[in-house]
């Protein structure tokens, strides 16, 4: 175990505040905190600006919630910048990170491409010592920082399947979230791996252009129109009216967003409604017909059935063969609707209707290895590719963390600290790691709530301890056993209650081998979060030693 705290290079910065990760939460926490007289840098292990929307630079890439609170609430970045449409692509993403950072000249305190790898806490002085990586060199270097702030979102760790092989593969074969810049797809061989957000994206995106595509189906997804539509400069001033109110507006919705669930129990409400409310939302587009559909869904699967058959009855014409239509959209429902995250299309069905596009069913004929020229799976068949593409998801909760060799005050690791299930108090901290604090970390609502409210709203919450700290001169603050205990039952209660444990999902964290299965998004909605964090700042941090 490297003995940081004994490595006596030259320090390269000294620091209040490390922040890990420069997507939304991390350029928040930097703006505020420095803005607030803190000396304070962000590490950004990519080479620019965007957090998952540098790393995510697929065919097809597009954010699948309004632009109208997918950005940041501060009016010196909303006054100036105009979207080109509702549900913005990756390279238009980007392109508002680098405004942001231009804009709040933020650029001299982000560090690109180093990635942070380890880290000591000093017992003697409260500060981490953290070694970096500079991904260009590949040279190492020390900072210390009083607090650490891991915002590292969930996807930050790439998942990786372990097919027999894999590594001999002799055409190309990369992760959704490692995609070559600019690699052009035009004309070949691909096979897509998975059918969540990234897959589908990726195959509605390349199916014109390919000479063959196969995908390689495990789950069928329950992908749902998008609708994004153009904005003009009008359209933009438009929306400029309405921002203020929708900036004070999403804390009160349960996932952050410009619209509510329903809590009307659908007990109440007629088959008509019912249908005539399902049949509102899904004109909507979007995540509507999901986070802004009968709350009941969340918590009786019989509801979760009744949508997905009406998912089912407008999804099905789209596809011409009726064995191919089984597949995608099964006559039995894979899982409750709402306990996996519906992806958004515009094509994804009407792609499967050209002649090079291809579904195998992975339960039918699982995947038995990888070989020097495609893929064979069980019924004897060898696919061949130039492109394997991994659409398999990420390691989405601890990853990031876990990745980090960073070591608590006993000794142990997160792997360590993890490995009987997570233990956070509130989706904040966890026990023997003092003066790191999560932003959109695990047991918050995170995958549950729209990036940007959550990085605000919970990244304020940071903020405001640590400028408590400060002015009552502690250097110290840990979260407690018991408030971990509290929250894991209290998060366990919310849980059981709900049908998400009914899917085999990555909110279960069912999709990582040899991590527990438990939900580690927060189910009690938004407002109930901030609301749990209020009483702990209100009683002096309650759930936290402060020293
Ligand atoms: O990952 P996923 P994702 N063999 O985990 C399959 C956000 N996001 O990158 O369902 C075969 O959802 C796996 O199958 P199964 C969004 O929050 C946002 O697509 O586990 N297949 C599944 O089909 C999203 O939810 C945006 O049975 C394997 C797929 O791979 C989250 O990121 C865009 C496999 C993984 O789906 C993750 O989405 C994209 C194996 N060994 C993503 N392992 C936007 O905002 C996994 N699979 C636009």
């Amino acid at each position: 175990m490297t003995n940081l705290l004994a490595d006596r290079r030259a320090v390269t910065d000294d620091l209040d505040v490390l922040v890990v990760g420069g997507g939304f939460s991390g350029i928040y926490q930097l703006e505020r905190l420095r803005s607030l007289g803190f000396a304070v840098k962000v590490y950004e292990a990519g080479s620019d600006a965007g957090g998952v929307w540098h790393w995510n630079q697929y065919p097809g890439a597009r954010v699948d919630t309004e632009a109208t609170l997918y950005q940041f609430s501060d009016e010196r970045i909303w006054r100036e910048w105009n979207w080109s449409e509702m549900y913005p692509g990756q390279e238009e993403l980007q392109a508002y990170f680098r405004f942001v950072i231009d804009r709040l000249d933020l650029a001299g305190d982000i560090r690109f491409s180093s990635r942070v790898i380890a880290a000591r806490f000093d017992e003697e002085t409260d500060r981490w010592t953290v070694e970096t990586r500079d991904e260009r060199t590949g040279e190492t270097f020390l900072s210390r920082a009083r607090f650490l702030l891991p915002m590292l979102g969930t996807g930050s760790k790439a998942l990786y399947p372990d097919f027999p092989g894999l590594a001999d593969f002799q055409g190309d074969s990369f992760h959704t979230s490692r995609w070559p810049k600019n690699y052009d797809m035009t004309g070949k061989r691909v096979a897509v791996i998975g059918t969540g957000a990234s897959g589908v994206q990726v195959v509605q995106t390349i199916a014109p252009d390919v000479a063959h595509l196969t995908v390689f189906q495990r789950t069928p997804a329950t992908a749902i129109p998008m609708y994004s539509r153009k904005l003009d400069a009008a359209a933009n001033d438009e929306l400029r009216q309405r921002y203020p109110h929708l900036f004070e507006y999403r804390e009160t919705t349960f996932a952050g967003l410009e619209y509510n669930v329903i809590f009307t129990p659908t007990a109440e409400v007629s088959d008509e409604e019912f249908t005539a409310t399902l049949e509102d939302l899904w004109s909507k587009g979007g995540l509507h017909i999901w986070l802004g559909g009968y709350a009941d869904m969340f918590f009786n699967s019989d509801v979760g059935d009744r949508i997905y058959a009406f998912w089912r009855e407008k999804t099905l014409p789209r596809i011409k063969d009726p064995a191919l239509a089984e597949k995608l959209v099964p006559s039995v429902p894979p899982y409750p609707f709402g306990t996996k995250r519906c992806p958004l299309e515009w094509t994804y069905y009407d792609a499967f209707n050209q002649d090079n596009v291809e579904l195998v069913d992975l339960h039918e004929a699982p995947i038995q290895e990888v070989t020097r020229n495609g893929i064979r799976t069980a019924d004897g068949r060898e696919h061949e590719f130039d492109v394997i593409v991994l659409a398999t998801g990420f390691d989405s909760f601890t990853g990031g963390l876990t990745d980090i060799d960073v070591r608590g005050t006993g000794g142990e690791s997160f792997g360590d600290a993890f490995r009987e299930g997570t233990r956070t108090a509130l989706g904040r901290a966890t026990a023997g790691f003092p003066n790191i604090l999560y932003v959109y970390g695990p047991q918050s609502p995170s995958a549950f709530c729209n990036g940007p409210t959550c990085a605000e709203l919970e990244g304020d919450w940071v903020v405001d301890c640590l400028v408590h700290l400060r002015d009552n001169g502690l250097t110290r603050i840990e979260a407690t056993p018991e408030a971990e205990q509290e929250w894991n039952d209290h998060l366990g209660a919310l849980a059981a209650a709900t049908t998400f444990p009914l899917a085999n999902s990555w909110y279960m964290n069912a999709n990582v081998p040899g991590k527990k299965t438990e939900l580690l998004a927060y189910p009690g909605g938004l407002p109930l979060y901030l609301e749990k964090c209020r009483e702990s700042s209100d009683h002096g941090y309650a759930g936290f030693v402060l020293s």
